[in-house]
């Protein structure tokens, strides 16, 4: 892939959401990236919560990795260095205000590669420009950011909502009924793992509402074209952007 990782950022205040996680997370698993999450704005709670927070994406998602973080520790920033491995490349996702360029800001140095703004036609056909950058850190990693692309939508499909998912996605292939929504059927695994308590309820109505909304994506089959063909041109320019920048080295 074009991209290895891909950041969700949440800051541990009021912005800090399980459920918007596991959105950028269907997103995210589609794209075949590797996820993770960095919890920023750590000095406005105690260690306590934040163990605590971490604890509550555990539960739900054992296999990911989480860092929390404040931009305003230097010691944190440099640890937070030490996450990104040389050459591979990422790509910062997550809400306004997270504080995804004071970041990007603690960790340029002197490299700095500022692309081409891209011309892109928006939903109404009108030209937009936006801009991305390309971080590169001291030890050759590659931080993608373009602000276009922080708050995508949710294209889901069932693909990544079955990744995301992964042990409700197998235990439907034990429901009775082959097209069982996991709602109002008898025989249903999925319902019968909630009523023994194998699955929170609160996973499974987030696993619910995610269904029925890609349920609705497939309808829209159209707009969910026009999604995947900016994400396609934006990862192909940012493979030729790569590719420039290791010609330079
Ligand atoms: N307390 C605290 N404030 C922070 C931290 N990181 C960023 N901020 C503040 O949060 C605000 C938003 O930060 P930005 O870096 O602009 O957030 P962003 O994610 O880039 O937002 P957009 O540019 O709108 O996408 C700024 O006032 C920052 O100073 C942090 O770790 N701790
Ligand atoms: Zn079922």
């Amino acid at each position: 892939a074009n991209i290895d990782t891909g950041i969700i950022m949440q800051s541990l205040d009021s912005n800090f959401n399980l459920r918007r996680l596991e959105r950028y997370l269907v997103m995210i698993n589609e794209g075949k990236i590797t996820p993770a999450v960095f919890l920023s704005k750590s000095d406005l709670i105690s260690k306590e919560e934040i163990e605590q927070k971490k604890n509550e994406i555990r539960k739900i998602l054992p296999d990911i990795s989480v860092t929390a973080l404040s931009n305003n520790s230097p010691e944190d920033i440099e640890n937070i260095k030490t996450f990104f491995t040389p050459f591979k490349t990422y790509c910062l996702l997550g809400s306004s205000g997270v504080g995804k360029t004071t970041l990007l800001n603690n960790l340029i140095q002197k490299e700095l590669f500022k692309t081409q703004p891209i011309r892109e036609k928006d939903g109404r056909g009108k030209h937009t420009t936006t801009k991305r950058e390309l971080i590169i850190l001291e030890n050759g990693a590659i931080i993608i950011d373009n602000p276009g692309m922080r708050e995508l939508g949710v294209i889901s499909d069932e693909t990544g909502l079955g990744s995301t998912f992964n042990e409700i996605d197998e235990l439907a292939d034990k429901c009775k009924y082959k097209d069982c929504t996991h709602t109002v059927e008898t025989g249903c695994a999925v319902l019968e793992a909630v009523e023994h308590g194998e699955i929170s309820e609160e996973r499974y109505n987030n696993f619910i509402k995610i269904y029925k909304e890609s349920q609705y994506n497939e309808m829209s089959y159209l707009d969910k074209r026009e999604k995947d063909k900016k994400f396609g041109k934006y990862v192909r320019s940012v493979k030729k952007d790569i590719k420039k920048i290791k010609g330079r080295e």
